[in-house]
């Protein structure tokens, strides 16, 4: 049945892409299933994640909203004057790229001070997966 060799066969492609994926990057999907919506605690959303370099940020969103990243600053006040980059493609994908904090409010006005607000900490990657096995005595030195 060609169903499903096509299912074994992309079985296998996940498989691999996984395989090949560094350290295990992670779509986020900002707010889950609400997506970047009003009446969503983003404090808490992010909270619950630990975000890593090479993970990505996934919005989602309606016609009403947009994503603007931002200063720090300007997220305290919640002006997207001076966005640093931003989006209303309704599905945006952020990588991140370095560690530090990154900042992004909905630039639709009201909506950033409504709670449409998100900080997230991203951490380095642990660029070698540990391996236990490895014996230390056998390290490369650089
Ligand atoms: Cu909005």
């Amino acid at each position: 049945m060609a169903g499903v060799h096509g299912l074994a066969a992309a079985g296998l492609v996940v498989l691999l892409l996984a395989a090949v994926a560094p350290a295990f990057a992670v779509d986020y999907t900002v707010g889950d299933t609400s997506g970047w919506s009003s009446g969503v605690d983003y404090d808490t959303w992010a909270k619950s994640k630990t975000f890593s370099v090479g993970d990505s940020l996934v919005f989602q969103y309606s016609m009403m909203h947009t994503v603007a990243e931002v200063s720090s600053a300007d997220y305290s006040a919640c002006s997207a004057s001076n966005s640093i980059q931003s989006y209303s493609d309704q599905n945006t994908k952020i990588a991140l790229t370095k560690p530090g904090t990154r900042y992004f409010i909905c630039g639709t006005s009201g909506h950033c001070s409504g709670g449409m607000k998100l900080a997230v900490t991203v951490s380095a990657a642990a660029a070698t997966t540990p391996t236990p096995a490895a014996s230390s005595s056998a390290r490369p030195v650089r």
